[in-house]
């Protein structure tokens, strides 16, 4: 742009004549209306309405002009712009629907087609637990039983000692799905079980012995669901009966199963008495920690979170079962003795693989399950 010029005719500047900037507008709104695509028009609109178009050009030479020509000037180019921007704007406005209209069609999917991606579910981490445990005693020669989820209060309670009136029916806070009937004489109500043990009396029931079953299922506590409780979860209860078994027995098939289970040297287990009416003795079954392997104990300089330092996990309870357990399932007890042990699988997940809340694994979000595999 030149400097203001007294002696500067606006009808000399050729780009500023009124036919010229009239022409720079026709030949503008010509483009846009010949520009067949958005592509097209962003070109025109480089061409006449960008930085470097003519008009802008000719807009620069405003400035320059005497100040009593700047106006009528100014007004003529702006006018000029305008009728090149809206008709810019009204093309664009045009082309968009029409794209619009076509990618419609273009695009279109037709969602009944058949389709075979699917995407790879994942299944549930407790499942191959439950299913990698069965795996460990099958290999053993041990059978997988299984029992209703939908139990007798009998084999839930009776069949395993727990008396009438015994403390211990407290102990487990039951679903109940049917009270007893007492008017048919029958006393025993049906319930979701509690735990996996009656399967011990069904499978002492059902075979002739020697017995070693292992039994993964589902059980069912009016507990509250939070971080570390469900009123759904998963056990595993192993049970053998045979001749002479006693509790080195027992220990020695709880530490084969903690070493595969979570491998190397050094792991084992260890008892503490407690008591279960099916068992007797009974004991509460701790793992040595599969992280520190024991040494954060009292070693302040090697602090284990699995653990918690104390150097032990607790799994679940186990025992000798009862001789009167052997009676009621029809097992001479001076014959054969048994042991049976049991523990919850959503812990063991949790202690396995650090997951710290229990709600995570009954949610059902693939996002959760999908990390652990097809096998743990
Ligand atoms: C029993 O259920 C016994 N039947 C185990 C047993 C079998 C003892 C054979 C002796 C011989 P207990 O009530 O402690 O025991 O439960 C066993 C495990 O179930 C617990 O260690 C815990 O890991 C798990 N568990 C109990 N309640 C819940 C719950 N609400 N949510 C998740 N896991 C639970």
């Amino acid at each position: 742009m030149s400097a203001p010029n007294k002696s500067y005719d606006p009808v000399e500047v050729e780009a500023l004549k009124p036919a010229e900037i009239e022409r720079m507008r026709d030949e503008a709104v010509a483009a846009f209306a010949a520009a067949g695509d958005l592509e097209a028009l962003a070109h025109a609109k480089t061409a006449h309405a960008g930085g470097t178009s003519p008009l802008s050009l000719a807009n620069r030479e405003i400035g320059a002009l005497p100040p009593q020509a700047k106006a009528e000037a100014g007004k003529r180019v702006g006018q000029a712009r305008g009728a090149v921007n809206k008709a810019l704007a009204a093309r664009q406005v045009e082309l968009e629907a029409e794209r619009d209209t076509r990618v419609l069609v273009e695009e279109a999917v037709d969602v009944t087609l058949p389709y075979d991606r699917v995407p790879a579910g994942a299944r549930h981490p407790l499942t191959t637990l439950m299913e990698r445990i069965a795996d460990i005693f099958t290999a053993m020669g041990y059978a997988v039983a299984d029992g209703p989820e939908v139990e007798a209060e009998w084999y839930n309670f009776d069949a395993l000692n727990f008396v009438p009136d015994h403390p211990a029916r407290q102990m487990q806070d039951t679903f109940f799905v049917q009270g007893p009937d007492g008017t048919s004489g029958d006393e025993s109500g049906v319930v979701l079980r509690t735990h996996t043990s009656p399967v011990q009396a069904r499978a002492m029931l059902d075979r002739e012995p020697p017995v070693y079953v292992i039994c993964p299922g589902r059980v069912y506590r009016t507990d509250e669901l939070d971080a570390t409780h469900t009123p759904v979860f998963h056990q595993v209860e192993l049970l053998a009966v045979d001749e002479g078994l006693t509790m080195a027995d027992l220990k020695g098939t709880l530490d084969h199963m903690v070493q595969e289970l979570f491998g190397g040297e050094g792991m084992k287990t260890r008892l503490r008495p407690n008591f279960f009416p099916f068992t007797e003795p009974s004991a509460e079954m701790d793992m040595v920690c599969y992280v520190c392997r024991g040494e954060s104990v009292g070693n302040p300089d090697r602090p284990c979170r699995t653990c918690g330092s104390e150097g032990w996990i607790e799994l679940g309870g186990c025992g000798m079962v009862n001789p009167k357990v052997l009676v009621a399932c029809g097992v001479d007890p001076e014959k054969y003795s048994g042991f049976a042990f049991g523990f919850g699988i959503e812990r063991m997940l949790m202690f396995r693989h650090n997951v710290e809340d229990m709600r995570d694994m009954v949610e059902g979000d693939v996002r959760f399950t999908r990390p652990f595999g097809m096998e743990i």
